[in-house]
């Protein structure tokens, strides 16, 4: 990887013709309703690809819509978005499914990923136990990422470490995904730990 890779940020869109392109694979984690499709459209300089279909009734009883009465669509296979830095990064964005119901897809999704961020709801964290034990058991390095929702109590990045009961060395973040800057920061983050993690 070259240097531009470990300063991702230093500038943006599109890339210059004559750097070598490096491709990675990252995963966009988390329970359900957390902002996962949020993130990779903000991001994405293509058309976003997304696969949201209605929340039904049948849905009552099976999905947990509590604290998202709102929600009126959900993911049911993924999400997909590219970010290219100027320094010859592009990262492949890959949504994953967030209800549980859909979980069986995510081995499949995360083939071949170089890391993942998993987002949390403050007001349901548990609802991401789930992604952190899956990423923790498979040894892919991941970022935690905090969505600010309105209404909901605020945290300290240390408090949600503690709550979240993860390893020191992993980053933990605040965020408000629906912002382009901000969701491609956490994603600097990731791909800055992820690099860390490969060379240690
Ligand atoms: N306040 C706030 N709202 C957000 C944020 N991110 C997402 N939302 C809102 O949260 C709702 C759910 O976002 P989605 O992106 O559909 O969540 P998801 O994780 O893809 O949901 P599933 O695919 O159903 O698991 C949407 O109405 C978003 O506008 C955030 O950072 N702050
Ligand atoms: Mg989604």
């Amino acid at each position: 990887m070259n240097s531009a890779a470990s300063d991702p940020t230093a500038t943006a869109h599109g890339r210059d013709d004559d750097v070598p392109l490096h491709t990675l694979k990252v995963l966009v984690a988390g329970g359900f309703g957390v902002g996962k499709t949020t993130l990779v459209s903000a991001v994405s300089e293509v058309r976003p690809l997304r696969t949201e279909e209605l929340l039904t009734d049948a849905s009552v009883g099976v999905d947990d819509l509590g604290g998202v009465e709102g929600k009126t669509t959900t993911t049911v296979a993924m999400d997909f978005g590219r970010l290219t830095f100027s320094g010859g990064v592009r990262l492949y964005l890959f949504g994953t499914p967030g209800q549980e119901r859909f979980w069986f897809m995510w081995d499949q999704i995360a083939y071949g990923a170089v890391g993942a961020i998993v987002l949390v709801d403050t007001r349901r964290l548990s609802t991401s136990f789930a992604a952190i034990d899956f990423f923790e058991q498979r040894g892919l390095p991941f970022v935690i990422a905090a969505n600010r929702f309105e209404g909901a109590r605020r945290y300290t990045v240390e408090e949600i470490r503690d709550a979240l009961d993860v390893d020191p060395e992993i980053p933990v973040m605040m965020c408000d995904v629906r912002s382009r800057e901000v969701a491609r920061g956490v994603l600097v983050a990731l791909v800055e730990h992820a690099l860390q993690a490969a060379r240690s």
